[in-house]
Formats: structure tokens, sequence, C-alpha cells
């Protein structure tokens, strides 16, 4: 039995459509964004708190704001890497992972770089723009990823050939790693139920995945306390926080 407590503004028959969708479905993508770990106290991106130094966290995270100051983008990383340090996953993470071990074929894709799905043991994963803790070599392009422990306050620089390294994420104007981009059209395009939860969809090509999926024919279920350009084209909608509505659905799927 999982243990969750209902919120009791949650609408139960939409929690059980949900649940017998998933507990039914052959294949299950799970689209997440910055939204889905708000409540482990991470910022997110549009939101009121989405800023650094008084800039938005999508002007620096560009090649070009990169190429124009790399101490400047550093510190940006280095701030959001020292913010992540004590940050844990919420019951919304918990019951991703959960759902992912009582479904046959469930396929998470992230846009979030910060880990937490990992850690609340999820999986069958695609982080489809990184992760906070993976330095790349800007020349050779060999990858390190580090703990929290030996994250570095200056740039380093490759062991393998010298060259400056650089936040192992994907910025906005840099094409996503094919095999990464694939995966997840592959897994959206093939899902029976597509869950969205916490993102603005706003960013492309990852906001396009919940859109093929449904053009496929899948349910779509979206989780998010605000409307979205998505929420028209859902087929469940949960105008709520993560961490009530994924244990609540989850709980139903077990059962
Ligand atoms: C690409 C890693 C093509 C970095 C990120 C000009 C040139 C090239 C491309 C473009 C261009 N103009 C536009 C584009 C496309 C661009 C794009 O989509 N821009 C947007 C802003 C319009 N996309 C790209 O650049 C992508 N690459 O297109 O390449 C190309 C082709 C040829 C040659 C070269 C290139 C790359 C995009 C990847 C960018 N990197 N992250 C880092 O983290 O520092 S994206 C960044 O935004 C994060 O990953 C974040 O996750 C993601 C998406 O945002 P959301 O996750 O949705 O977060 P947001 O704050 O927006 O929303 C949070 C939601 O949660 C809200 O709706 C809120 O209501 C909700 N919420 C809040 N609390 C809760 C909650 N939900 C549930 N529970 C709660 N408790
Ligand atoms: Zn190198």
């Amino acid at each position: 039995m999982y243990n969750c407590v209902m919120d009791d503004t949650l609408n139960k028959d939409d929690i059980e459509r949900a649940a017998r969708a998933i507990r039914e479905a052959d294949r299950v993508c799970c689209l997440t964004g910055a939204g889905i770990s708000a409540e482990s106290g991470i910022p997110t991106f549009r939101g009121k708190d989405g800023f650094w130094a008084g800039r938005r966290a999508e002007d620096l995270a560009t090649p070009r704001a990169f190429a124009a100051d790399p101490e400047d983008v550093w510190a940006f990383y280095l701030w959001r890497r020292q913010l992540l340090a004590d940050k844990v996953p919420n019951a919304g993470h918990t019951a991703l992972a959960d759902i992912e071990r009582s479904v046959d074929h469930f396929t998470l894709v992230t846009q979030n770089v910060d880990g937490l799905h990992r850690r609340a043991g999820s999986e069958r994963m695609i982080e489809i723009h990184g992760n906070l803790l993976l330095d790349r070599c800007t020349a050779c392009g060999v990858e390190v990823m580090r703990t929290f422990d030996d994250v570095s306050d200056e740039i380093p620089y490759c062991d393998a050939c010298g060259a400056m390294m650089r936040p192992g994420v994907v910025w906005f104007g840099e094409m996503l790693k094919p095999k990464d981009l694939y995966g997840a059209q592959a897994a959206a395009e093939a899902s029976d139920v597509m869950l969205v939860v916490g993102t603005s969809s706003l960013v492309q090509p990852a906001a396009s995945l919940s859109f093929w999926a449904k053009s496929n024919g899948a349910t779509v279920i979206e989780v998010n306390p605000d409307a979205t350009p998505l929420t028209a084209a859902a087929d469940i909608c949960f105008p709520h926080g993560a961490g009530a509505v994924l244990p609540a659905i989850a709980s139903r799927v077990f059962d």
C-alpha cells in the first residue's frame, strides 16, 4: 500500500482516471521541468526567483554569454551548484520513481539539470538539457561529473587537452545531444500516456514532445498550477503542485 495523504482539493475522479490510464498503459513517457523541483526549494526559470544578480537565467545560459564573459557565467553555475548542495528530492520526484517501478515501459525525460530525479531513484531517464554537476571540455568534449565537494570556484581546465572547461548543460541556441533528443522523441511518440509535470512548455524542442505524443494518440496528463500552451490539448489537467498530485496518482496506480 503506497502511503499518501490525499490533498482534499484534488479532483478524486481525475486522480482515478489518471491512475487508471497509467495502470492500463503499455508505455508511459513523463516530461518534467523546473516546476517539479520548486517544492525542493530550487527556483524555476520563469518564476519570480528565476533571476541571478538581477539577470534572467535565460540570458546567462547561452554560448554567447559564456564567450563574452566565461567567469561571469561560471559564477552563475557555481551559485546554482551551491544552491543545489543542500536540496533533496521531494514527494513528486519520489512518486515518479515509484510509478516507474510499476510500469513496464516508463521513460522519464527531464529538462532539469539538478539531478534530483536520479537521487529519488528514477533510472530509465534522459536528462535532455544535461546535468549541473557535469563539466565538459570546450575543445575535446571530455566530460567530468563533479561532486558537490569538488566543484571548482574557478573555471577548470581539461586534463586531457588543457582547454577551458564549461558547464555540461545545453544552452539556449545549442543543439541537444542527438541520442537524447531521438530517445526522448521515440519515447513520447510511442507512449500511451504522456505525463507532463512542472514545465511552462515554452522551451523547444522539449515542449514539442507532449504534442507529438498527443498526435500519436497518447492520453496527455498535465500537472501544473498555471495554465500553459499545452493545457488546452491535455486530456486531464491538475492545476496543483506536483508534490500533492503525483503521490495521489501513484497511490492509486498501485491499488
Ligand atoms: C535549440 C539547461 C536549435 C541550461 C535549458 C534562437 C536560436 C536558437 C534556438 C532558439 C532561438 N530562439 C528560440 C530558440 C529555441 C530555444 C527556445 O526554446 N527558447 C525559448 C525560451 C523560446 N531552444 C533552444 O535554444 C534549444 N536548442 O533549439 O537548438 C538549434 C538548431 C540549429 C543550430 C543550433 C541550435 C535548447 C534549449 C535548452 C536550454 N537549456 N536548461 C541551464 O539549466 O542553465 S532550458 C531551461 O528551461 C531549463 O532546462 C528548464 O527546465 C527549461 C524549461 O523551462 P521549464 O522547466 O518549463 O521551467 P519554467 O520556469 O519555464 O516553468 C516552470 C513551470 O513549473 C511553470 O509552468 C510553473 O507554473 C510550474 N510550477 C511551479 N511550481 C510547481 C510547478 N509545477 C508543478 N508543481 C509545482 N510545485
Ligand atoms: Zn579537452
